[in-house]
């Protein structure tokens, strides 16, 4: 069985490393997010695609959710001192691959194959595939102004309300190699429990890649990031009251709408409706076994 996971960061690593127990190795792809790379200090940082790496090279730090666990902050404590920038934690053990990345990415490599590369390094049976290897960045528009997504999300602490994603230069970006041929041929699709709109959005932005999901043969499943109403973390509550109008089953809906055949929400959001059959089970992941059992359910809803 082949299945494709499109993913933003910390929920989805987590959700993927459950996908990688249900199933047999190597049968999983996942796209990830690129809406959120930024550049620090010179170095090109690819947040959603190294939390899915970390996650599943199990090197990454369960309680921050991002970035590696036993980090140190030497070098940016050093580069603070000499007036650099370090509002954007970047550890010591992260920076290694941040340096081999750029260096890569400034010798004309493409970022999938640099981290296809780095996925192999680390030992990983699942491929990972950047959304695009075109600098699609993500910007969110709040009363305040419009802010690239790390500055409002780390900056500001997401505290501004958003009225509306602007995924730069999606319009015109290219699929990454692998990622239409990926979505062809496989037998299963899903969705992460996952941001809907700076997490998933910027995925479903590249026009050829929603192009492939709408015109789908394969059955298409999302899992709610919603537990009662509420995002597990971060401000995907707060973006669904305020541009889909609520935080039911039926608005995380709206944002896939002709791209899913059924979406997996909590107990705690049932009875609801919406127009897309709904699956009811635990979806909060508290370790890596209710991770594994929250995969098998997404499977069996995208089984048919
Ligand atoms: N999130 C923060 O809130 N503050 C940080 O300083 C921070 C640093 C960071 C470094 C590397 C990395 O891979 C992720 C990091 N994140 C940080 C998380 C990141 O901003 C978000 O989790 C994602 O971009 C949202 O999907």
């Amino acid at each position: 069985m082949r299945v494709v996971l499109l993913s933003g960061g910390v929920g989805g690593a987590r959700f993927a490393r459950g996908l990688e127990d249900a199933l047999e190795p190597g049968a999983l792809t996942v796209v990830g997010n690129v809406g959120d790379d930024l550049e620090v200090l010179g170095l090109h940082v690819s947040p959603d695609l190294d939390s899915l790496l970390y996650a599943l090279a199990g090197l990454n730090d369960e309680e921050r959710g991002w970035g590696r666990a036993g980090e140190s902050w030497r070098t940016l404590e050093s580069a603070a001192a000499w007036g650099g920038e370090s509002w954007f934690r970047l550890g010591d053990l992260d920076l290694g691959l941040h340096l081999v990345r750029t260096q890569a990415l400034r010798a004309g490599e493409p970022l999938s194959r640099v981290t296809a590369r780095l996925a192999e390094r680390a030992g990983l049976r699942t491929r990972l595939l950047p959304a695009s290897d075109d600098p699609v960045r993500t910007h969110v528009v709040t009363p305040a102004g419009r802010f690239p997504f790390q500055e409002w999300f780390v900056t500001r602490r997401h505290e501004d309300e958003v009225d509306a994603v602007d995924v730069e230069a999606a319009a015109a970006a290219r699929p990454a190699p692998g990622v239409l041929d990926a979505l062809r041929d496989a037998d299963a699709l899903l969705l992460a429990p996952s941001n809907p709109y700076v997490s998933l959005g910027p995925i479903l932005a590249v026009p050829a890649i929603r192009a492939e999901l709408a015109g789908r043969r394969a059955r298409c499943v999302a899992v709610s990031p919603l537990v009662g109403g509420r995002a597990v973390r971060g401000p995907a509550d707060r973006m669904l009251s305020r541009m889909a109008g609520g935080t039911e089953p039926r608005h995380v809906t709206l944002c896939y709408e002709g791209l899913i055949d059924a979406l997996v929400i909590d107990e705690a959001d049932a009875p609801a409706r919406a127009d897309v059959p709904l699956v009811v089970t635990s979806t909060l992941m508290t370790d890596r076994d209710a991770a594994r059992r929250l995969a098998e359910v997404a499977l069996e809803a995208a089984a048919g």
